[in-house]
């Protein structure tokens, strides 16, 4: 199913930002297809016109010809449009307009790997848990301190990431050891992911279905395995999932307090 969702074009986009930059992205193709097509003709008419001919002496001056001119300021009129018209909405509306808490947007962690995405779920408190690198470890991947109250309902997925449709999900990307970039082809975001950085990114979906996470910074070997798995519920789905996991892990943190 994945194969088809990712085919010749661009993906699917099921976020509520990305039809401007699949617009932006059409928007490019075409107007450097039209460019690629005008210079190529130009280009053959000057390798007719200006062929090596006996009693032609090639002449190595600047033509002043306005249509050049003209078509250049053009060119560069049209790539101001693109940028301050296109490109610089779309990306104040990713980094700078976060969605409000009265949109209820849900907040997770995303720590990355060599080579996994962690996520991390604040659980029904809507707190974290306090993490510590010291505490982490093969079956605590994201050092998430169990003592810690904020904790107890914390719950932690690694390349499994569960959200609802039609609710902004606010993440917070860091890195345990390299630069990672995430990525959701899908939903039109890809951040890099920096060691000792907390950034901010925030998305929205708007169909429910099964999608993929990627890496999109080459960070080692197996960069090319660091996927994982997006699924999209409904908000009843989504809630029945998370009380579920995030309520039902009370028996594991008794075994690791002992
Ligand atoms: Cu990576």
């Amino acid at each position: 199913m994945l194969d088809s969702l990712y085919g010749y074009w661009l993906p699917p986009d099921i976020s509520t930002h990305g039809y401007q930059v699949d617009r932006l992205i059409n928007v490019i193709h075409w107007f450097m297809g039209a460019i690629f097509v005008g210079w190529g003709i130009f280009f053959t008419y000057c390798l007719i016109r200006f062929r090596a001919r006996p009693g032609h002496r090639a002449s190595h001056q600047l033509p002043k010809a306005k249509a050049s001119k003209w078509s250049e300021v053009c060119v560069a009129a049209f790539e101001a449009v693109l940028l301050i018209g296109f490109s610089m909405p779309v990306w104040a509306q990713i980094k700078n307009e976060f969605p409000t808490e009265e949109q209820k947007p849900l907040h997770l962690r995303i720590v990355a790997e060599q080579f996994a995405w962690n996520f991390h779920y604040p659980g029904a408190d809507g707190e974290f848990g306090r993490t510590a690198p010291e505490l982490m470890a093969a079956d605590n991947l994201i050092g998430l301190d169990y003592d810690d109250p904020a904790a107890a309902d914390d719950l932690v997925t690694n390349n499994d990431l569960r959200i609802p449709v039609d609710r902004p999900i606010i993440c917070d990307l860091t890195s345990k050891d390299v630069i990672h970039s995430f990525w959701i082809p899908v939903m039109r975001i890809k951040q890099d992911v920096i060691p000792g950085m907390k950034i901010p990114i925030w998305f929205q979906a708007t169909q429910t279905g099964d999608y993929q996470v990627a890496c999109a910074q080459l960070c080692g070997n197996n960069h090319y395995n660091m996927k994982g798995d997006l699924t999209v519920y409904s908000a009843a789905e989504f809630e029945a999932w998370y009380a579920d996991m995030a309520g039902g892990d009370d028996e594991e943190e008794e075994e690791e307090d002992e």
